[in-house]
């Protein structure tokens, strides 16, 4: 009898006992016709002029599906977060799970440039659906590589940048991640402890073993530097090391930029590869230019690199999934080979890109007129999500919530890293209905004036009656 046939309990031998239930029964009789069945199968193998029925493909044993034995995964971290947060009734609820940006009203928003952008593309009938090549939309990928390194990056100048559009954020990681696992010596790449939670997923699906450097001190809730030199001192040679360009999620912890700079001199005295996820570029201080200093230091120096770039949260274009992966290369010859490499990995993943996120990032960062509005309403964002810090801060202090609240207003970003613990997250989600993930991160850009006093209500109580 085949081994997949066999149920606990079930011998294909044994005849139904007299104490057996019907159910019992039914399956001892499909039990036995499936071994016949499968007998006969590969008899036929040997004569395969015989036909035979088989069973159906759908008969299970216990339901009528071939995949009755496909166990029920958990909900995403982050993303499930929303699904049970839409499931919440309360009027009061309030998600400060994902990272997606909300108005003072608690609306998402759709940025007037966006809506300018799209209105011209939807007036300009010369517009086609047609495929994108492979690597995308060129004007997005020369704009994209632009805005990343700098107008006047000599790389650029050189054409040692190579730049494909992918899905987001992401969509990039997951490409770069895929060509690094086919084409670069070193399969080892280091994340940052803690990270994004799907950065393991990703690189390890790429084909890349995952290790963890060190990045957060709980104590201090700032930077464990001397941890990170330590752990990326000690990194194997040519290892590959994913950096968060800008507003490290979910800490809300950058290093400094000596930091960075003493981190560049290590990981290029090791010859450690940099892989930069910039996903909030704009988010952290409100200014382009000042969050992408960190990927130009390296730049500037003449190294190799790579950074995968999202507009999901800059643009607010999270459902169009526009994003970019850019390989910086030591020569133009080199950058011109990876390209034809990552047309490659991309072309049996998803053959090729979106193009309605894309044209309108282009033609937004096209446009001086367009681009001057997008840095305005992306400064309104980023401003408003500083103030929240601050609304939040003076808020505890008010209430005498006991602790030391500092983190909330010297964290960058999106997020805070509250440092409450997974009993207290259940608490406030319980008790307030306020939802975030487990660890302790807050969506800073999902708080409004109005709902700080909500807020601060739960973390009183959480703080003072959960330990
Ligand atoms: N990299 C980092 C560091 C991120 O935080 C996110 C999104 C991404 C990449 C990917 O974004 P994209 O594919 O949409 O461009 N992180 C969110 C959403 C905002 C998520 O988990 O998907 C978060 O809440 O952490």
């Amino acid at each position: 009898m085949h081994p997949q046939f066999r149920l606990p309990g079930a011998h294909s031998s044994s005849s139904p006992s007299s104490s057996s239930s019907p159910t019992d029964r039914r399956l001892s009789a499909l039990l036995r016709h499936l071994a016949d069945s499968s007998a006969s199968s590969a008899m036929d193998s040997e004569n395969p002029h015989t036909t035979t029925i088989s069973a159906s493909p759908t008969s299970g044993f216990d339901s009528n599906s071939v995949f009755a034995h496909v166990v029920r995964a958990p909900e995403d971290p982050i993303l499930g977060v929303t699904v049970a947060y839409n499931k919440d009734p309360s009027p009061v609820k309030l998600n400060l799970g994902v990272g997606a940006y909300r108005t003072e009203e608690g609306k998402p928003l759709v940025l007037n440039v966006v809506r300018q952008a799209e209105q011209k593309l939807v007036n300009d009938r010369s517009r086609t659906k047609e495929y994108l090549p492979i690597t995308g939309l060129a004007a997005f990928n020369k704009l994209s590589a632009k805005l990343m390194f700098g107008a006047d990056s000599p790389a650029i100048q050189e054409n040692r940048v190579t730049t494909v559009q992918c899905l987001s954020g992401t969509g990039s990681l997951r490409v770069g991640g895929e060509f690094l696992a086919r084409h670069y010596h070193q399969r080892t790449i280091y994340i940052p402890s803690p990270t994004w939670g799907n950065h393991t997923k990703i690189f390890n699906l790429a084909g890349l073993s995952v290790k963890t450097y060190r990045y957060y001190d709980p104590a201090t809730r700032g930077l464990n530097f001397q941890g990170l030199l330590e752990d990326l001192g000690s990194a194997p040679s040519g290892a590959i090391v994913l950096l968060h360009a800008c507003a490290h999620n979910p800490t809300g912890v950058d290093p400094t930029l000596q930091q960075w700079e003493q981190i560049r001199q290590l990981m290029r005295s090791k010859g450690l590869l940099p892989f930069f996820d910039s996903a909030y570029q704009g988010f952290a201080s409100g200014s382009l230019d000042a969050d992408a200093q960190s990927v130009r230091m390296f730049v500037a120096d003449g190294g190799e690199c790579l950074a995968a770039q999202s507009y999901a949260k800059n643009m607010g274009l999270y459902g169009e999934r526009v994003g970019a992966l850019s390989i910086v290369c030591g020569t133009a010859d080199v950058a011109s080979r990876v390209e034809s490499q990552l047309k490659l990995v991309i072309r049996p993943m998803y053959s090729n890109p979106p193009i309605h996120g894309a044209s309108i990032v282009a033609t937004i960062l096209g446009d001086r007129d367009m681009y001057n509005e997008w840095t305005i309403e992306l400064k309104g964002m980023a401003d408003r999500i500083i103030s929240m810090r601050h609304q939040l801060f003076d808020a505890l202090r008010a209430k005498g919530t006991p602790g030391d609240w500092s983190h909330i207003i010297k964290q960058i970003g999106m997020f805070t890293f509250t440092g409450l613990n997974t009993e207290q997250v259940a608490f406030m989600t319980k008790e307030y209905h306020i939802y975030m993930t487990s660890d302790g991160r807050i969506s800073m850009a999902g708080l409004s004036s109005r709902t700080v006093p909500h807020l601060v209500d739960a973390i009183h109580a959480a703080v003072t009656r959960v330990v």
